[in-house]
């Protein structure tokens, strides 16, 4: 594991050097956190194609590739077998450090820490925190409806969140991302951590009767972030690997190693974490089948049917495999031709190059990139040149490992780009890594044994559901 650990992250440059602005070394670039930072910077101005010398003058239009290349013909299940449960936890997950300015451009990010700080379930500002939080023993604000904890509405804590007029004041909960109201997957999560939150603080209070809210608050806090990386590597990345060897989250084995605590969330890997093909072509909830009209903005369907039930659904229902091409749903695609679009206005360089960047041969021809023959001889007519593929596309489109969810070059980018920001994190420092940060040994239990079935038995009432990243019927 430690091999693992030290041969992905030290690919990664820490401290960080450029952004897409800044192709070579500043000083702007490296202080100014308003930027995702950049592994390859743009390619210049000057040069003669828009990919550097290779390929056309101009890029192919990018509706073409999205419905040619992008767009899903018949749902492909993903043959890893990962689940809607996967696919929203990755949603919530990558939300607290993808958070693309809008406002600036595709260059910058609202996110203030870029790493697992948890964000999404506090706020990124003290003051939408200070509105969530209960001021009593360290505990965030909830609801409770049908004897079942909930988050608070928007009316009662007046946080900003982003809902369609038709949804009802009592159905507009309110946590710490302000999107997060898109999907009932999110809320479903956002209410699992928040009652996790709670329970927590029940623990430490328990523990330590003296503490204020303050210091019982804060301490929670860093034990959801201990579990949050834990669950992220042992349940999470562990699906994605597909190896039967077990990966295991312990600070401890870097810190003999030359490591630097720190992270800076790249604009690439944004990009490439783009795993729309999840999404399948409607959601079964129990008996029932929602399309994406029926589904997104509909956080009654949380409450009607409750976590257990949700947990269940989204266990046995099957995501759509990423690589491979062509399976991206005609409801995401807008969503799949922005990432393309803001690549290209950031100047990224091509498939071939990144391939290059870490360590992989560059694709010799455009079959050997999708392993077939009738995408291979669209791209060709589109890019003329396989060096002049582009990172996005030519991500969906790579042929996928044997019965996997992806091609080479995303575990062989996305493996580096998160465990520098998994390990990274403060709390796995030799500083903070010891029983006294995480409120004694109770504390750093919940962290050590840190499990998506946990946290979700530990938070629902009654028997609880089959909660698995891996759909196993
Ligand atoms: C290895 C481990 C196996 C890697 C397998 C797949 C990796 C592919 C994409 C990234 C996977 C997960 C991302 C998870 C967390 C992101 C955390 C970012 C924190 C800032 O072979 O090395």
């Amino acid at each position: 594991m430690r091999y693992v650990l030290t041969s992905r992250a030290h690919l990664i440059d820490s401290p960080p050097t450029f952004n897409s602005d800044y192709g070579y070394k500043s000083w702007e670039a490296y202080s100014n956190l308003s930027y995702f930072t950049r592994t390859l910077p743009p390619v210049h101005q000057d040069c003669p194609t828009p990919m550097g010398v290779a390929g056309k003058k101009e890029l192919p239009d990018v509706k073409m590739v999205a419905e040619k290349l992008l767009l899903r013909r018949k749902f492909i299940p993903d043959p890893q077998r990962t689940s809607l449960m996967f696919a929203f936890f990755a949603q919530h997950f990558t939300h607290q450090f993808f958070k693309t300015d809008m406002k600036k451009g595709p260059a910058f990010t609202r996110a203030k820490n870029h790493g697992v700080d948890l964000s999404h379930i506090y706020g990124e500002e003290l003051e939408r925190q200070r509105k969530l939080r209960l001021f009593k023993d360290g505990k965030l604000k909830f609801q409770v409806l049908d004897g079942e904890v909930y988050p608070p509405t928007v009316s009662d804590v007046q946080v900003d969140m982003h809902y369609p007029p038709h949804v009802p004041e009592s159905h507009r909960f309110a946590v710490g991302h302000e999107a997060f109201g898109l999907v009932p997957g999110l809320m479903m999560y956002a209410t699992i951590w928040l009652r996790e939150h709670n329970r927590v603080c029940d623990v430490l209070k328990q523990e330590h009767p003296d503490w204020d809210d303050e210091r019982l608050f804060q301490t929670s806090r860093l034990i959801l972030i201990g579990e949050t990386i834990k669950i992220v590597i042992e349940d999470y990345v562990q699906h994605l690997s597909g190896y039967y060897f077990k990966l295991k989250f312990d600070p401890q084995l870097l810190f003999s190693e030359r490591f630097q605590y720190q992270n800076r969330i790249s604009s690439e890997f944004n990009t490439l974490y783009h795993w729309h093909p999840l999404m399948p072509d409607d959601f079964h909830v129990q008996d029932e089948v929602y399309s994406y009209k029926q589904f997104l903005f509909n956080t009654s369907i949380l409450t009607h049917y409750g976590v257990n039930n949700l947990v269940e659904s989204f266990t046995n229902q099957i995501a759509g495999r990423v690589a491979g091409g062509r399976n991206v749903a005609p409801a995401v695609l807008m969503v799949a031709m922005k990432s393309i679009e803001n690549s290209r206005l950031m100047r990224y360089q091509s498939l071939n190059a990144y391939r290059k960047r870490f360590n992989m041969k560059p694709y010799a021809s455009f079959e050997d990139l999708t392993g077939e023959k009738e995408m291979a001889a669209e791209l060709e007519e589109m890019y003329g040149d396989v060096d002049a593929v582009e990172l996005y596309t030519g991500l969906l489109v790579e042929k996928p490992r044997t019965n996997a969810i992806f091609g080479e070059t995303m575990v062989e980018m996305g493996a580096p780009y998160s465990l520098k920001g998994l390990m990274g994190n403060p709390i796995c420092s030799p500083e903070y890594w010891k029983p006294s940060t995480f409120g004694g040994k109770v504390g750093f239990d919940i962290v050590n044994t840190a499990s998506l079935q946990r946290l979700v038995c530990n938070n629902v009432k009654g028997p609880c559901p089959v909660a698995l990243v891996k759909n196993s019927t």
